[in-house]
């Protein structure tokens, strides 16, 4: 049996990793466990046992948690073969890898730090987010958030957001010039199910069309 713990959200980048890696992998016997954020149902006793970091995605396979959005993809990924979703080459499979990495360290951290200054900041209250800073065990998310809140568009998470963006995009634009339809190839991968939510966000808060001048690839 395979259950969803996840945001419904259209911004929840984790989630939609997981639910994208299933839905490419044509798995539909899948049960959803929705989270709510602001209600703190990641903080319930029952989800810390599952996930003790009280973060969301987890995918819980007979009983077995799997925690960690673009490991719960590679995960999903093994459970059949077709359509596979990683390169036939080890280096392939390498790279898509380092791709993926980047995404975790930089591309996250700069969407989350991104999104939160241009939406969240102006429309969740402070007692709201003081109670969540109270609980999350994540250091780095809560001291990310508390640099936005309190320094808006100042805040040094800003600027690694928007640095670190214009480095994936680059790297994307020459990867993609000798006009491949996907980052490994002609093959969808892990890869785009990892990006895909990322650069949605980026779209949905408008800051996606300022990486794309001067690169016609990454643009298509
Ligand atoms: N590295 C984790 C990050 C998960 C994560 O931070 N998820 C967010 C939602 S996108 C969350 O649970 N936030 C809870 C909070 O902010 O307290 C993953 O990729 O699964």
């Amino acid at each position: 049996m395979l259950e969803l713990y996840y945001l419904k959200e259209t911004d929840s980048v984790c989630s939609n990793r997981a639910v994208i890696a299933l839905a490419e992998k044509n798995i539909e016997d899948w049960t959803p466990r929705f989270i709510k954020l602001l209600n703190e149902d990641h903080f319930d006793s029952d989800y810390l046992r599952l996930n003790p970091k009280a973060v969301v995605p987890t995918l819980v396979h007979d009983g077995k948690p799997v925690r960690e959005s673009s490991i719960i993809c590679d995960y999903i990924d093994e459970l059949k073969s077709d359509p596979p979703l990683k390169p036939e080459s080890l280096i392939d499979r390498t790279y898509m890898r380092e791709w993926i990495k980047t995404s975790d360290e930089v591309g996250f951290p700069g969407v989350a730090a991104l999104n939160f200054v241009t939406r969240f900041r102006s429309v969740i209250p402070i007692e709201k987010l003081e109670s969540l800073w109270g609980k999350q065990t994540d250091l780095e998310k809560t001291l990310r958030q508390q640099s936005v809140m309190r320094t808006g568009i100042n805040s040094e998470w800003v600027l690694r957001g928007l640095v670190g963006w214009d480095q994936i995009f680059k790297k994307m634009d020459e990867t993609l010039s000798d006009g491949r339809s996907w980052i490994m190839g002609d093959q969808l991968t892990l890869v785009a199910v990892c990006y895909a939510p990322l650069v949605k966000v980026l779209d949905m808060i408008k800051w996606l069309v300022i990486w794309f001048k001067g690169r016609p690839h990454v643009a298509r």
